[in-house]
């Protein structure tokens, strides 16, 4: 058996004994459908800045430029397409008496696949809210070049994404911390683990005693907490790793 069989049986071992289970997932899920990462090589911090681009500062000080560059990513977004693994995903929820996704992408693809419980904590690229006051703003009529003005209170419309030194929604990180200290097994997919709070959800499983499986081609901050480690791209090994739990279920 190869290193990555191995890991899979490992973890389909671990997921057949699991009644409740935590996915963390990040910008690696998403590759395999074409949307870019941002720590890889090659990824989005290579090209861009994040301090030009994703915090409150560089919108209040150039709204236009950091809308522009969503608006083009959106659209990268609005045409990808699920792929194996999202799909994967969608058919382990009904195994499992819990199953939540906690995830730290914007593309809203584990929905489109058919997951239904999606914790989004970073939020989504396709809602809009003004800076200012808050107030929602409706995606389709909205222009692609300039941060639309808020007829309310004259602030500027913005992407509904967590930027770098913005809180992460309360009531999701929350439901996300609880879930995470519920659950049996913590499947991290595709993340360097970089990113805090959404990263201490990894920690946090662990401490409160779950076993914690790694998919990610690469070592990541997180793999020294995995129990399983299995180094292969995310499209290619979940729908093998969810035929191996249905067919423990069945042995059961
Ligand atoms: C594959 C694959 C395949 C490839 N299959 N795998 C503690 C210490 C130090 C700093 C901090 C700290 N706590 C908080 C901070 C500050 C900061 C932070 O974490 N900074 C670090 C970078 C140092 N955190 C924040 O600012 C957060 N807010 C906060 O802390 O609020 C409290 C506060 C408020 C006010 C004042 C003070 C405190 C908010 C963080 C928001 C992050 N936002 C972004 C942008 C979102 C919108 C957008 O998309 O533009 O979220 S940044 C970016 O990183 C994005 C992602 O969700 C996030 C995580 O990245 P991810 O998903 O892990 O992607 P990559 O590229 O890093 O990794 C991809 C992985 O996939 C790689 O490992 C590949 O190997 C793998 N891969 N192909 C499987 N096929
Ligand atoms: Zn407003």
């Amino acid at each position: 058996m190869s290193e990555v069989e191995q890991s899979l049986e490992q973890a389909a071992q671990l997921l057949c004994a699991a009644r409740r289970v935590v996915v963390f997932t990040g910008a690696g899920i998403s590759a395999e459908s074409g949307i870019p990462t941002f720590r890889d090589p090659g990824g989005l911090w290579e090209q861009f800045r994040p301090e030009e681009l994703a915090t409150p500062e560089a919108f209040e000080r150039n709204p236009d430029r950091v809308w522009a560059w969503y608006w083009q990513r959106r659209a990268v977004m609005a045409a990808a397409e699920p792929n194996a693994g999202h799909r994967a995903l969608a058919q382990m929820e009904p195994l499992f008496e819990e199953f939540t996704i906690v995830t730290q992408n914007i593309d809203r693809l584990h929905q489109r696949a058919g997951s239904r419980r999606v914790l989004e904590l970073h939020g989504t690229i396709f809602e809009q809210h003004c800076h200012r006051c808050g107030r929602l703003y409706d995606g389709e009529e909205l222009p692609a070049d300039r941060a639309p003005v808020c007829p309310v209170c004259g602030g500027r419309v913005r992407p509904s994404v967590v930027w770098f030194g913005e809180l992460l929604p309360s009531s999701v990180f929350q439901a996300a911390q609880s879930a995470a200290e519920r659950c049996h097994v913590l499947l991290s997919i595709g993340t360097s683990g970089e990113v805090y709070p959404a990263a201490g959800i990894v920690w946090q499983a662990k401490l409160h005693g779950a076993a914690v499986v790694e998919i990610n081609p690469r070592w990541t901050e997180l793999s020294g907490l995995a129990d399983v480690r299995i180094p292969a791209p995310a499209a290619q090994v979940l729908p093998e790793l969810l035929e191996r739990v249905r067919r423990c279920r069945q042995r059961q």
